[in-house]
């Protein structure tokens, strides 16, 4: 009965809905134009367009969608499958349209199907404004990972926040930095599906009730302040070559009650809306603020309303299909991308002890055999805590869920460390040394049955600095996952010149198994392939120029040496030690303007966090030192620099293929992994980079000869810092960095403003906390091996092809095949 409806159904809706010829597209493309949007050609604009081939490839989708939703519920019915639930504040998908024309296969039909009505595909591609519901590496390898577990077939959910602004665009106007709100939903969503039917509530504030049950055990009732409601908004992810489609569920805050009555009825319509605006604000915006924690009380309830909704929303399918609570832990693991969802540990406990009624022991099995948590930094200014007070105010039934945690586990610690009471302080899952906070690293480290880095040093690092004393207490806890990015959208779908090179020897298995890369490494030397690499990387760098121009007006020449570096604005990442590569370059010319120089043009971009005043410092620098290079004619030809604004994974797309060299020279001991630079290195760029992150794989990786490094180790960080760090030092003794630095103290880039840079300056020479100068002149040398080595093309093209031949490791598809083997013991279907 069953399988004869969905034939029945399939037949109906074939052809227009599913059929992949040109004609079938172009024809379903008139159709949805027509009845989704309302228009005809002549009366449409880009947008509608837009949509009606959105729609149309989504009708694509809904097949798989559906069947997958079926297969889940068979297989859920015979328990034989556990749930993957990835669950991250951040997700930065990209623009969907391009990705999946790709993963379903159809791209090209569906460029003739435009071509046949006049339309050019890129340019309603590109009319897609992308979700930019993350800040930076952390929301997009979320992404990253959405895309690995559709094509090696593991049954996923994504869980998030659904907010309404993402994260804010970038102008840039006289050299600053100016945030505007990115309202990515005015034109309308054609990927999501709102799914009110499934709402869940979520409580917040008040206080709890101790009472005994009717057995006499004592139980705990939670008499909230307010509720919210959490609307589910579903987006398919469809894997590579169509395998599966899994779902991104993002959650939206509605009031429970749009009106007051009693308000409305009194005709205080004002006070009756209130409480609506007040319910959506929840999800209303990102916080724009890559690594630090900002501590404010709408982040955790951002935090806790997605959570709570997701975790609800899993025991809800559960018992739609016959399981009970007490096997949560068979049918699920559930993945903390950080801290920003640890507060889940409490809300499982919470919602499994007081509302199903599980006793607190097989509660915190469940809990601990669920969750995984994955750790994506080093600063400890980033570790997210919270006061008390604010805690307890928001959620008092999880703050005496926690402290309950806490005096289990400190019981444990002392067994393990009888007498050391300061071991124990460390590992408290409170911080008393002063005003009082919750630690939520100590609540996912005790919470969760496994805790990993994102690469091999920063997992070493969590080991031995930021959660050491967690590690002796469970060494058996710790893993290391690096990163890995998806190869088809940051090769196949970004770089499609490249890729059908590469595909045109080897054939395109690589798409999913990316360690058939290796079969390039014959080609490396062959000089007819050189030539064809070194045009498509010629290609690339032509249609950035144009991107160049037309975003910043800098015209720039495609013969140069592309030197490029994006990613947030941070100063551990030292984007401002590149600016001192740039002046050096320029006072050289300037003092011998016959010197023979490499030819090259610096490309910045990337997003300073609003409040961050030293980033944003930085991109004015970038900016001004932009605007004397690019205008001396001594220096014409020979330097460019752009700043290329709103950095995000659109122009991502159109950057890393770009790229001849790679920057990645952050102070080692601060990345934790880096992805960018695994981007870059697969599209052929040349890495400069410090031992940080995962740069020490990539390195290992390609080899140290086709690898430019330079700069301090860990080891010699800590060492130097152990011995005072003395940044003047560097200055007094070095002739060019002293140059460096006075010109720009001068107020050289500043139409002779001396203050406008004197705080950037200043700490530098007084603290320089990221250690540029003790870095500084490596970095120059290395950079005038990058020169010289760029003049042997050939070489330089050998060592290209071979970055790209060895980045098999780097495909997120592995990263997600070791958390399914080491942490969620799931295998792929
Ligand atoms: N800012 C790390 O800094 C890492 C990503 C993803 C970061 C970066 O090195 O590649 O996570 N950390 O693991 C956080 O967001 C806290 C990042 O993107």
């Amino acid at each position: 009965m069953e399988n004869q409806d969905e034939v029945s159904t399939g037949e109906k809706c074939r052809n227009i809905r599913t059929g992949s010829s040109p004609d079938d597209i172009a024809q379903a493309f008139l159709d949805n134009l027509y009845y989704a949007q309302g228009r005809i050609p002549v009366l449409a604009t880009r947008n509608d367009l837009y949509m009606a081939l959105a729609y149309t490839v989504r009708d694509r989708l809904a097949a798989r969608w559906v069947a997958q939703m079926q297969q889940f519920r068979r297989a859920e019915l015979k328990k034989s499958i556990k749930v993957v639930c990835y669950l991250s504040a951040e997700f930065l998908p990209g623009p969907h349209l391009g990705n999946n024309l790709l993963n379903l296969g159809i791209y090209d039909e569906t460029r003739q199907a435009m071509e046949q009505l006049g339309y050019n595909l890129e340019e309603l591609i590109d009319q897609e404004t992308e979700p930019g519901l993350g800040n930076g590496g952390l929301g997009r390898l979320a992404s990253c990972f959405m895309d690995s577990l559709s094509t090696i077939v593991v049954p996923a959910f994504g869980y998030g926040i659904r907010y309404e602004f993402g994260i804010f665009d970038q102008e840039i106007r006289d050299g600053w930095q100016v945030e505007i709100t990115d309202k990515w939903l005015k034109l309308g969503n054609p990927w999501e599906m709102p799914l009110p039917e499934l709402c869940q509530e979520v409580k917040l504030g008040g206080h709890t009730e101790h009472y005994q049950d009717g057995q006499g055990r004592s139980r705990v009732r939670w008499i909230p302040a307010g509720v919210v409601e959490g609307i589910p908004y579903d987006t398919p992810i469809l894997g590579y070559g169509g395998n599966i489609c899994n779902t991104l569920r993002l959650w939206k805050a509605e009031a429970v009650e749009s009106f007051d009555f009693q308000d409305f009825n009194v005709g205080n319509y004002y006070a009756a809306v209130e409480e609506k605006v007040k319910s959506e604000t929840i999800t209303k915006v990102l916080y724009p603020n890559d690594e630090p924690e900002i501590g404010k009380m709408l982040r955790l309830i951002q935090e806790y309303f997605f959570v709570s909704c997701s975790l609800q929303d899993m025991i809800r399918i559960g018992k739609m299909l016959g399981n009970s609570p007490e096997c949560f832990d068979q049918r699920y693991v559930a993945q903390l991308n950080d801290t920003h969802p640890s507060i889940a540990v409490a809300e499982l406990m919470r919602l499994l002890v007081d509302e199903h009624d599980v006793a607190w022991e097989k509660a915190w099995e469940i809990t601990q055999n669920t969750f995984g948590y994955t750790n994506h930094t080093l600063l400890p200014e980033a570790l997210e805590k919270w006061p008390v007070e604010l805690f307890g105010q928001i959620l008092p039934r999880h703050l005496e869920i926690v402290y309950e945690i806490n005096r289990r586990f400190l019981d444990q610690v002392r067994l393990a460390f009888p007498g050391d009471e300061e071991q124990a302080a460390r590992l408290s899952l409170i911080d008393e040394s002063g005003c009082r906070y919750v630690r939520m690293a100590h609540l996912a480290c005790v919470g969760c049955h496994a805790v990993n880095g994102v690469a091999k040093l920063h997992s070493e690092l969590l080991k031995s600095e930021v959660l050491r004393d967690f590690h002796e207490m469970f060494p058996e806890k710790f893993h290391n996952v690096t990163n890995g990015v998806t190869p088809r959208r940051w090769m196949a779908l970004s770089n499609p010149r490249l890729a059908a090179l590469i595909s045109g020897v080897i054939g395109d298995g690589w798409i999913t198994q990316l360690d058939e890369l290796r079969k390039l490494e014959p080609f490396a030397d062959d000089p007819a392939f050189q030539e064809k690499w070194r045009r498509v990387k010629r290609e690339n760098k032509n249609d950035l120029a144009t991107l160049i121009l037309n975003r910043t007006g800098v015209a720039v020449d495609p013969d140069s040496l592309f030197d490029i570096q994006v990613k947030r604005l941070h100063e551990y990442k030292r984007q401002h030690l590149n600016v001192l590569h740039i002046i050096t370059l320029y006072a050289r010319l300037k003092r011998y303007p016959a010197s023979d120089c490499v030819p090259r043009t610096f490309v910045f971009g990337g997003k300073a966090a609003p409040g961050y005043a030293m980033a944003k410092l930085i991109i004015k620098l970038i900016n001004s030192v932009a605007g004397v290079v690019n205008t001396d004619p001594d220096i014409r030809g020979r330097l460019n620099v752009a700043f290329l604004p709103d950095f995000n994974v659109k122009t991502g797309q159109q950057v890393y293929p770009a790229a001849d060299l790679s920057e990645q020279i952050s102070l080692a001991g601060e990345e934790a992994s880096g992805t960018g630079n695994m981007k870059f290195s697969m599209n052929g760029a040349l890495t400069i980079g410090t031992l940080d992150g995962a740069n020490v794989e990539i390195r290992e990786e390609v080899g140290a000869e086709n690898f430019f490094l330079f700069g301090l180790k860990v080891d010699e960080v800590e060492e130097l810092k152990a011995r005072g760090y003395d940044p003047r030092k560097y200055y007094d003794s070095n002739p060019a960095l002293r140059e460096a630095i006075d010109l720009i103290r001068s107020g050289h880039f500043s139409g002779g403003n001396a203050q406008l840079f004197a705080p950037l300056v200043d700490l530098l020479m007084q603290r320089d906390n990221y250690m540029l100068f003790a870095d500084y002149q490596p970095y120059i040398d290395c950079q005038d091996r990058v020169s010289a080595a760029f003049r042997d093309q050939q070489n330089w093209t050998r060592m290209s092809i071979l970055n790209v031949a060895r980045m098999g490791k780097f495909s997120s598809d592995r990263a997600v095949r070791e958390y399914c083997d080491m942490i969620w013991k799931v295998q792929p279907v």
